[in-house]
């Protein structure tokens, strides 16, 4: 009989342990802020006209070193670190994915041309873009870090989110259509996905 009992508290122990386990995995283990250094001297040269890609580590200004996503307070801040100054055309996209929606942000500068930031939703029926006030891109003095700061209202108040980054710019004077783009989140890019994606970053 008190082998009975042993074996089955033991089998109760071990089932309580694999029920734990499996529940430690399935649960949003993440924390709310998220650093990743990204390599140095990825950034790869892409020819949309032939699809080609090349290295171009010289294209220092879109070179991205490191990565801070912090899902905090009222805010999803995104602060990405470049190599060197992000001086010329500046392009950067993120796709942000929450529990109930999949989102892009743009933000953009052409010099002369002006800056645009801009938020799409891509769950909504009719026009995707969001009218988000706050959501903001600043860059410090260095001008090699830039933050991109959104609501979370305008993402839905999520319990958490991913987000990719990637930065890219262009030859302004090049007549062929050719970009120079690091993905923030992997080494070099990959030309079949849109950018890598964090993990989840529950809100905190
Ligand atoms: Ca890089």
């Amino acid at each position: 009989m008190q082998s009975v009992v042993r074996r089955s508290v033991a089998a109760l122990t071990l089932s309580t342990a694999l029920i734990g386990s499996s529940a430690a995995l399935a649960a949003p283990a993440n924390a709310a802020k998220w650093t990743y250094d990204d390599a140095v001297g990825d950034v790869v040269k892409q020819s949309l006209e032939d699809g080609t890609t090349t290295p171009a580590p010289e294209k220092a200004n879109v070179d991205v070193t490191r990565i801070v996503g912090n899902h905090h307070g009222r805010f999803l801040t995104i602060k990405v670190r470049t190599k060197a100054k992000m001086t010329g055309p500046l392009g950067a996209t993120s796709m942000i994915r929450t529990p109930r929606k999949r989102l892009m942000l743009m933000t953009s500068r052409m010099p002369q041309m002006g800056n645009q930031t801009m938020l799409l939703d891509f769950t909504k029926k009719r026009d995707p873009e969001v009218r988000c006030r706050g959501l903001a891109r600043t860059f410090d003095k260095s001008r090699t870090v830039m933050t991109i700061k959104v609501p979370r209202s305008c993402i839905g108040n999520p319990e958490w989110v991913r987000f990719s980054m990637t930065l890219s710019t262009v030859d302004m004077f090049s007549e062929d259509f050719i970009t120079y783009d690091d993905d923030a989140l992997r080494e070099g890019v990959s030309q079949y996905s849109m950018g890598k994606m964090s993990p989840k970053l529950r809100h905190g």
